[in-house]
């Protein structure tokens, strides 16, 4: 496989200041002309190359004329131009086929609508173009379809004029800022609109528009105020208003996805569509995050966008950082805080620790399409959170507002965003850039020591970082760190710490006290932390903690330590050996709850893998997986009255109250009620039941039904199937009753889970549902996948040889447990490893199938 290589980038040797598409839009055969206007860029006559993919050239002129058979080359794939002049017009028309076209890229048909697709490499599908990211033209799109089925014509930017024509209808668009084409959208269909408007800071008119599937206009209102509170949030925070007068938004039934094309974002219904008789609290949170997140990219993205793919992370995690703060601001700030760094260490991790890991820049990729990763967009932001810790808020701001200048309407580089952040913040980012290059995450280590003569605390932070093998060279992290007193309160201020060297020491003197430290708060930097502080250090910070992040994770740390433990042992005698520090933490927290339900919550969760694994050669899953269910065991029954009695006070919140504070009593009580379940209380299977009838929220009712699911119980299938037929009609609430089912850890379950694929509401054309069902089994589900029988592995490679000859694999995706096989035991690793072996050994698989297998093996 022929990788694509950073260090072969080389400009595009023309540049097209304007192209005009004129889209003739039908299902079965779309006829696109495209008008660019092309001046080149240097001296020498290479040829003009064009990217196509399965196009039927039907005309093309240069300058208004025909030309000679020897002056161009065209395949459905490309179009080479000879020896053109120094500046000319140049007319394709090509004819495609949307209906036929299963990849999702490009124009296609769904539910009844032509829609498009064009990230990363989808516009080449449309018509031939340089389909790069830093071939920046201005669009004209003339759009003309048929009034009866394509109602609304949509693309990006502002509609000029529109008309009839018989049968047929037309719209012209234009989109005064230049853009690479992988932003470029049309909509065509039937739909229902929500209007709104939204007058910028500077006083601009813009008007609102979420288009969603006929009878749901109002179920996008949650949407449209997250929509606007995105618009006011980059005013305030950023001082960037919304540079268009017309912002379209649409919500597409069975679709997964979001997309950030210019003026006109596209989400999976699931993405917009909210109700609180049928969306979560964890839904609504994220429908607020990815409106957000694909507003943000206006800016972000697309008035400044990349150079090449290898810089996808200068987009991604700069606007995955944006709307995590976005959040922070909507939410409470320490709780959010702690959801990502469990996405970071749930999904980055263990791509880091496995035969996927990849810089943040990385210098080679085959397919681009793979790398859309953990470490990109979480990472990334991580990264550049590190450097807002460094420079501070407000000068990381001015520096980010300082490049949008600096680049508007240019395509750039990460160093590009490094080389302002130098100059505007005044730091010297050397040493930080290896974070860029490197990957593989450092692991901090803590020593300490106290001495009470002359009351002084010493303590020692190192680093390693394995990179391939190989140490690496040490990088330039923030370590925010404070001292408690263990009488209580701090001693002295918090302080940023910048290790740099391997190893550097730090003397606190006039401590009276050994005192507790508090390392990493709000989570500084990405790194796997080892301290060795006492089972009581960890209980004092847990409770007492003033930084959310390092309450959570001592509470993790102590818990993770305990289940480690326990492993060691016979499951058989685990019960009884279940460390006395467990049942106390929790009890301490429970004591605590009313002040902080939401980060109570978070605290008492237990943590899973691949968390429990984190930083071990092997995953001893079974063991791993028992001792967990020992400790959630002996919690519950030690601890049942104070459960019960916080339970049944937390029952009392409006259903309909979205405050953090009601969201995070309701995450609560769904946390007690699995203590409640782990201990076998018949009482809490009946409060379970009637949890999923009656709620009172959704929220509760679908997280019962999932607390159930993991359970051997009789009233499981009962629960499901009524569940089912009370939500049948809601096709949003289908797709999460997949997800439910599929992270089933009950005994023995993959055989289920399996045949659910024949259920009468699965359709693997739907791509949100295809994600809910087949992503949760593969991705998530830590017992149910590893079945000893081997059978989640094969319905793995099976489902992935299948996607991948219908021509729409993300095979990248569905490989994050698999990834890890050579961290399992036997026989499960020789298992996992014959289904690799098994795809690699097909032939007519796709490159990117081939490129994330071949990686796997290694
Ligand atoms: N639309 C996707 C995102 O925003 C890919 N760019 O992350
Ligand atoms: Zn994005």
């Amino acid at each position: 496989l022929q990788p694509v290589r950073l260090a072969d980038y080389r400009p595009y040797p023309y540049v097209i200041d304007t192209i005009a598409l004129d889209i003739a839009l039908d299902a079965d055969e779309t006829i696109v002309r495209a008008t660019l206007s092309v001046r080149r860029r240097g001296a020498a006559a290479e040829p003009l190359v064009l990217d196509g993919k399965n196009l039927q050239l039907r005309q093309l002129r240069l300058n208004g004329a025909e030309l000679p058979a020897d002056g161009f080359v065209a395949t459905p794939d490309r179009l080479e131009i000879m020896a053109p002049p120094a500046e000319f017009t140049l007319e394709t028309e090509v004819a495609i086929h949307p209906a036929r076209n299963q990849s999702g890229k490009g124009l296609f048909w769904h539910t009844n609508r032509l829609i498009t697709h064009c990230e990363a490499e989808g516009f080449r599908r449309i018509t031939y173009f340089p389909d790069r990211p830093d071939v920046l033209a201005t669009y004209t799109v003339r759009l003309e379809a048929d009034r009866q089925a394509f109602p609304l014509l949509l693309s990006n930017g502002i509609p000029m004029e529109s008309g009839e024509a018989g049968q047929r209808h037309w719209t012209l668009w234009r989109d005064p800022f230049p853009k690479p084409s992988y932003i470029f959208a049309v909509m065509a269909g039937r739909f229902e609109t929500l209007r709104d408007h939204f007058t910028t800071a500077e006083g601009q008119e813009v008007s609102l528009a979420i288009h969603a599937e006929p009878g749901e206009a109002a179920r996008c209102a949650f949407a449209m105020d997250s929509l606007k509170a995105a618009f006011r949030w980059d005013e305030r925070v950023f001082g960037l208003s919304c540079d268009l007068p017309v912002y379209n938004v649409v919500a597409l039934p069975a679709y997964a996805g979001a997309q950030e094309n210019k003026g006109l974002n596209l989400f999976g219904a699931d993405g917009i569509i909210a109700d609180p008789a049928i969306t979560t609290d964890e839904d609504f949170a994220l429908i607020r995050r990815i409106i957000g997140h694909e507003y943000f990219h206006n800016w972000t993205g697309n008035r400044v966008t990349c150079r090449d793919w290898f810089q996808l992370s200068l987009k991604e995690g700069l606007t995955r950082l944006r709307d995590q703060l976005f959040m922070e601001d909507e939410l409470e700030p320490g709780t959010y805080r702690i959801e990502q760094v469990k996405t970071l260490r749930r999904n980055q991790f263990p791509e880091d620790d496995g035969p996927a890991a990849h810089p943040v820049q990385p210098a080679e990729f085959v397919e681009i399409e793979n790398f859309y990763t953990a470490t990109i967009y979480e990472k990334g932001a991580e990264l550049l959170r590190m450097l807002r810790t460094l420079v501070g808020a407000e000068r990381f701001v001015a520096a980010i507002r300082a490049y949008l200048v600096r680049f508007d309407g240019q395509a750039v580089t990460i160093d590009d965003l490094f080389d302002t952040i130098e100059r505007e913040a005044d730091v010297d980012l050397a040493q930080f850039r290896r974070w860029l290059h490197q990957p593989g995450r450092p692991t901090v280590t803590v020593a300490r020591e106290y001495d009470p003569e002359r009351r002084e605390a010493r303590f020692t932070f190192s680093q390693r970082l394995p990179v391939n093998g190989e140490p690496g060279q040490p990088l330039h992290i923030p370590i925010a760190f404070a001292l408690f007193d263990p009488q209580g309160g701090h001693f002295g201020k918090p302080l940023l710490i910048e290790l740099r060297d391997w190893s550097q020491t730090l003397v606190i003197a006039d401590l009276p006290r050994a005192p507790v430290p508090s390392i990493l708060r709000q989570f500084s930097a990405p790194v796997s932390l080892e301290a060795d502080l006492s089972d009581e250090e960890l209980m004092h910070l847990a409770v007492a903690d003033d930084d959310a992040f390092v309450a959570w994770n001592s509470a993790q740390q102590l818990f993770t330590r305990g289940v480690r433990e326990l492993a060691l042992e016979q499951p058989a005698a685990m019960d009884a050996l279940v460390p006395p520090a467990m049942v106390e933490i929790a009890r301490r927290l429970l004591a605590d709850a009313r002040r902080a339900p939401g980060l109570t919550a978070l605290r008492l969760s237990l943590p899973d893998e691949p968390a429990l694994s984190e930083g071990l050669d092997r995953i001893p899953l079974d063991s791993h997986m028992a001792a967990r269910n020992a400790i959630r065991r002996a919690i519950g029954r030690a601890l049942a009255d104070p459960i019960h009695s916080l339970y049944e006070q937390l029952s009392a919140i409006d259903p309909l109250d979205l405050s953090a504070p009601a969201m995070s009593g309701r995450n609560l009580r769904s946390v007690l009620l699995d203590f409640r379940l782990a201990a076998g209380d018949e009482k809490g299977v009946s409060a379970c039941l009637a949890q999923i009838e009656e709620g009172p929220s959704f929220t509760e009712a679908f997280e019962a039904l999932c607390l159930l699911g993991h359970c051997d119980r009789p009233e499981r299938q009962a629960a499901f199937e009524a569940f089912h037929h009370r939500y049948r009609d809601q096709p949003l609430v289908v797709d999460k009753w997949f997800k439910a089912y599929a992270l089933s850890r009950a005994t023995g379950v993959i055989d289920e889970i399996i045949a659910l694929e024949g259920h009468s509401a699965f359709d693997i054309s739907n791509t949100s549902r295809a994600v809910a069902y087949y992503g949760s089994l593969f991705r998530q589900n830590r017992v149910a996948f590893h079945d000893a029988s081997g059978k989640g592995y094969r319905f793995l490679a099976d489902r992935l040889l299948m996607m991948d000859q219908m021509g729409r694999g993300h095979p990248a995706f569905f490989m994050a447990q698999i990834d890890q096989w050579r961290r399992h035991d036997e026989p499960r690793q020789t298992l996992m490893r014959e289904q690799l072996q098994r795809i690699a050994g097909t032939s007519g698989i796709s490159r990117s199938l081939d490129e994330v297998v071949n990686r796997s093996l290694g």
